[in-house]
Parts: structure tokens; C-alpha cells; sequence
């Protein structure tokens, strides 16, 4: 196999593009890619410095990578769910990579905000963990570009993971969601940072590749509560169909982005207003956030 650009030996075989690369050219591809998704959305401007939460794994630290390599003021954010030995090893993934490369990374902790660590969250409330510990997360990204002055936050969402939350989104009809799944959530409140994923046309595949072709350092173990979570199962299913069909997952999430999507927009608005315990965002008069911790807090007194 040759490389499209320069005929050297292919480091790597994109089936979906019908191409192949050296790993230099794979490297400019893969930013090229970043790129595009920035532009199209636009989710940055130049000029603008981007908080990019990361999880010590592959696609987050990519993009950091990606960011820097661009030319963009970044920090990283690092929140500390305080998941066992995945929390202590993945942190330290994200600080080696931060003063290897000089920059910034800001650190909050789950237990500091919510009382407790994620696993003793899962124990007290009868949430199921990923959802208690998404709304963690969502909350204190928001709560740090707040506090940083940070106007966007940049996520590591890759098109596995776009396509395998549109696929359960589907499955269930949530058509709440849907609206919501899209590269680039806009500020829509003064005190709500626009949200964007500059990875959501690589694959998870491609994401690895770039990691490991640019020497990063990354924890490979899942954290352990994604096990058998059923987002996993949705991959599953879409990779066999990729596999019979490259392209499906492109196919799959950009035939939504384009043509479908718009038609789940409610014409209404929902309006926010600031939480009367904490002063973040939310629809109602408390905010999820401040509702959770105070049921931790009264399940499990310190
Ligand atoms: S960190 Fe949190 Fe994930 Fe672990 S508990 Fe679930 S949501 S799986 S990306
Ligand atoms: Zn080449
Ligand atoms: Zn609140």
C-alpha cells in the first residue's frame, strides 16, 4: 500500500476515504481534518484561548496536541472524578503531557464541588454512574472556563462516539437529544460557554493512530465503570457495520448533521436562568448539579 500524497510505504489504510498514508502525511491529514471542523462550525476564532477538558485518554490528548501544534492559547482541564487508581494514573498522564509541552493545566475535583467521589455518588443516589458523573462533568467544565475566563471549552469526542450517541438517542426517540448532538453548542446565556468537538470527523481508529504516531503518552485502560455500559454495545453494532460497509458511521452522523437535525429544533427556546444555589445555569430554580450534591450530601454526612 502507497501513500496517496507522496507513494511512500502507508502507515495506514483509511477504507472510508479510500486512501492511504505515510505517517507524515497521515499526521497533516488527521489535522487537516481538525481544521475543517473548526472552520465549518466555527467553533474558535484565532485570537480566542480554548479549555480543553481532558481525560488522559487518547482523543483528548490528541486534541490538545492538535490545538497546540495550530498555534492556539490553550489550557487543559483535568477534572478529577475520583475513580480509583484510573483517576490517580489518568491524571498524571494529563500533567506529564502538560509540562512537557509548558502549558497550563487546571484541576477540580468531583469531591471538592459534590462532597464525594463518583463512587460513592453511584452508592447513594440510584442514578446510574455515568449519568451522575456526565452531569459532574458538563457542570464543572462550565463552572472552570467560568471561573478561568475561558469562552469555549473543547471536548475529544471522536466520530465513534458522536455516531454511537446519535445511534442510542435514536433508539430510545430521545427527542430532546437530538437537537443537543452537534459538533458546536452555541453559548446560549452569558454564564454558558459554547461547547465544541474539533475530533468529530476522526475516527476512534484515527485518533489512536495520531496519538501514537505523535509519541503521547496516554492511559489506555476505560474507566472502570464503562463496562458493559450500553453506549459500548451501540459501538459494537456500528463497527460490524462499518466493517461490511466503510463509511456507515461518516454516513450515519453526517446524513443527521446535514439534513436531519434541523428538523428536531423546537422552535421555542428554553430559557435559562441562573440556579439559586450556585448561580450556574439551568431551567429550573436549583440546578441538577446542586440537587445531586445535596442528596449526596444528606445520604452520606461527612
Ligand atoms: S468517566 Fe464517568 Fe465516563 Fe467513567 S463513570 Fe461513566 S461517564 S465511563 S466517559
Ligand atoms: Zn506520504
Ligand atoms: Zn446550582
Amino acid at each position: 500500500m502507497k501513500c496517496r500524497k507522496c507513494g511512500d510505504t502507508a502507515a495506514l489504510e483509511l477504507r472510508r476515504h479510500n486512501a492511504a498514508f505515510c505517517s507524515p502525511h497521515f499526521i497533516e491529514f488527521f489535522r487537516k481534518q481538525v481544521r475543517e471542523a473548526i472552520r465549518q462550525h466555527r467553533m474558535v476564532t484565532t485570537e480566542e484561548p480554548i479549555l480543553v477538558a481532558v481525560s488522559g485518554g487518547k482523543d483528548s490528548l490528541a486534541l490538545w496536541d492538535v490545538l497546540i501544534e495550530e498555534g492556539y492559547a490553550t489550557a487543559g482541564l483535568y477534572l478529577d472524578l475520583g475513580i480509583f487508581d484510573y483517576s490517580v494514573e489518568s491524571r498524571a498522564k494529563c500533567e506529564a503531557f502538560a509540562s512537557a509541552r509548558g502549558q497550563r493545566l487546571i484541576v477540580e475535583r468531583v469531591e471538592e464541588a459534590m462532597g464525594a467521589p463518583i463512587p460513592v455518588v453511584q452508592k447513594v443516589t440510584r442514578r446510574p454512574t455515568c449519568s451522575a458523573c456526565g452531569l459532574s462533568k458538563r457542570y464543572l467544565m462550565n463552572r472552570a472556563a467560568l471561573a478561568h475566563g475561558y469562552a469555549v471549552v473543547a471536548t475529544g469526542h471522536n466520530l465513534d462516539d458522536e455516531a454511537a450517541t446519535l445511534f442510542g438517542s435514536v433508539m430510545h426517540w430521545q427527542t430532546d437529544a437530538l437537537p443537543r448532538q452537534s459538533p458546536m453548542l452555541p453559548s446560549t446565556h452569558p454564564k454558558l460557554a459554547r461547547r465544541v468537538k474539533p475530533l468529530y470527523r476522526l475516527s476512534e481508529r484515527e485518533t489512536a493512530a495520531y496519538a501514537f504516531l505523535r509519541g503521547i503518552d496516554y492511559i489506555v485502560e476505560e474507566c472502570p465503570f464503562a463496562r458493559g455500559a450500553t453506549s459500548l454495545a451501540h459501538k459494537e453494532v456500528l463497527n460490524r457495520l462499518e466493517e461490511a460497509s466503510p463509511g456507515a458511521k461518516h454516513n450515519f452522523l453526517f446524513g443527521f448533521l446535514e439534513k436531519a437535525r434541523p428538523a428536531f429544533e423546537r422552535a421555542e427556546g428554553v430559557t435559562l436562568v441562573e440556579c439559586a444555589s450556585c448561580g450556574q445555569v439551568t431551567t429550573g430554580t436549583i440546578c441538577a448539579f446542586c440537587k445531586l450534591a445535596d442528596h449526596v450530601k444528606r445520604a452520606a454526612p461527612s
